[in-house]
């Protein structure tokens, strides 16, 4: 029988990969998204028309994170083998303007969805995503060890929900993990995050419709990767004999400016010319440098990342310029080893 997942944030870039790995693993995938006045679900719509007849092994149901009672009644009606855990409100500027909704769905969420799986008494793994902004001012590189000192709400939110996650592990033997992520971008990446405002642009400024680009603070430091060898490393890390937490990382680190550099170089421009400072985009208080250490996952299963910064700014500038050229959304597929 098809083993049954359940992806919260199934609409976000993670859970749209994620989905489709795992119905290329044959599972049956049940995904909870919100109800908006807008249809959001323009990074799955592509798996309903699936050549592979997945679409059959796809569900979709009405749920938010906020919601208690309503993740008790689907966790007791789907009964899945695993749950994939990725809903929250990820923007970590964002998090300044709106800290108590913040620390509810990202803090709140995880343990509101871990209480309805234990009150089901369902014997199934659980995936949480964690982040290298639980780390915030400490030094890179970090791993698992790492003290955490997180410098927004959204890292505070997240250390509550890495904590209760273990707790939960550690107090009923539920087989819980957390993979800490570090940075990882696509072309499905949300165009407010640093990557894809600055490879969207890159394809306007080319195109002759924009001529500058404004940004904040250009000297963080960052390990970006490739979000599709990301979400592997999830379902790797639930399909492990014990449970435990993971580093997913490349291990290389890259400035905002070097990005930029990269994403300009691209397409034959000078970034220095194009590039404006705005004040707006500066954060109360900003994680300077994010580097991290993948040594555990890779030892444990071998998890390597294969696409690094410089390969994923091309992969993302070229969809971004293609995405302007066929005038709308166009969707990516990955072009690695399992996602054929
Ligand atoms: P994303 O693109 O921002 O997607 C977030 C998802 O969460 C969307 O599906 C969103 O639904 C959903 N969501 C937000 N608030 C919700 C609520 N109250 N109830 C139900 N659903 C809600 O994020 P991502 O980049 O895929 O990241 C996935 C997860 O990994 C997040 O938890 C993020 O914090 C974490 N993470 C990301 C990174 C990274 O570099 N990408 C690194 C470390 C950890 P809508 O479509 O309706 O908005
Ligand atoms: O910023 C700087 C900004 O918003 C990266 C989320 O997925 O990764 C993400 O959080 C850096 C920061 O990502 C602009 O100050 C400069 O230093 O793309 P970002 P983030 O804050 O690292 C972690 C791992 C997560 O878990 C989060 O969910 O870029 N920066 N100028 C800017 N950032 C933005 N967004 N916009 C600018 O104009």
């Amino acid at each position: 029988m098809a083993k049954r997942a359940l992806i919260t944030g199934i609409t976000g870039q993670d859970g749209s990969y994620l989905a489709e790995l795992l119905l290329l693993k044959g599972y049956e995938v049940h995904g909870i998204i919100r109800r908006a006045s807008t249809v959001n679900t323009r990074r799955i719509d592509h798996l309903y028309v699936d050549p592979h007849e997945s679409a059959v092994r796809l569900f979709m149901h009405y749920g938010d994170m906020v919601d208690g009672s309503r993740m008790s009644v689907l966790l007791s009606e789907i009964r899945p083998d695993e749950v994939y855990h990725l809903a929250s409100q990820s923007h970590v500027r964002v998090s300044f303007d709106e800290p108590e909704y913040t620390a509810n769905a990202t803090g709140l969420g995880t343990i509101r969805l871990l209480e309805a799986i234990r009150q089901a008494r369902l014997d199934c793994r659980f995936y949480q995503a964690s982040t290298s902004e639980m780390f915030g001012s400490s030094a890179p590189p970090q791993n698992e060890d790492t003290l955490f000192q997180p410098q927004s709400p959204y890292g505070t939110a997240k250390v509550f929900a890495h904590c209760t996650t273990k707790n939960y592990r550690e107090a009923y033997g539920m087989f819980a993990c957390s993979g800490i992520l570090f940075n990882h971008e696509s072309p499905r990446r949300g165009e407010t995050f640093v990557t894809r405002k600055i490879t969207r642009a890159v394809a306007r400024i080319k195109a002759g419709l924009d001529e500058h680009l404004w940004m904040g603070n250009i000297d963080a430091v960052r390990d970006w990767g490739y979000a599709p060898e990301y979400v592997e490393g999830m379902w790797r890390m639930l399909q492990a004999d014990e449970p435990d937490d993971y580093v997913l990382a490349t291990g290389d680190g890259c400035t905002v400016r070097d990005f930029l550099a990269m994403a300009f170089d691209a397409v034959g421009l000078d970034w220095e010319r194009h590039v404006r400072f705005d004040e707006r985009y500066l954060r109360p208080s900003e994680v300077g440098s994010l580097i991290g250490d993948p040594s555990r996952a890779k030892v444990a299963w071998g998890w390597d990342p294969l696409v690094r910064t410089p390969e994923l700014v091309k992969i993302m500038v070229n969809a971004d310029i293609l995405a302007l050229e066929s005038g709308g959304h166009v969707i990516d597929r990955p072009e690695l080893p399992g996602w054929a």
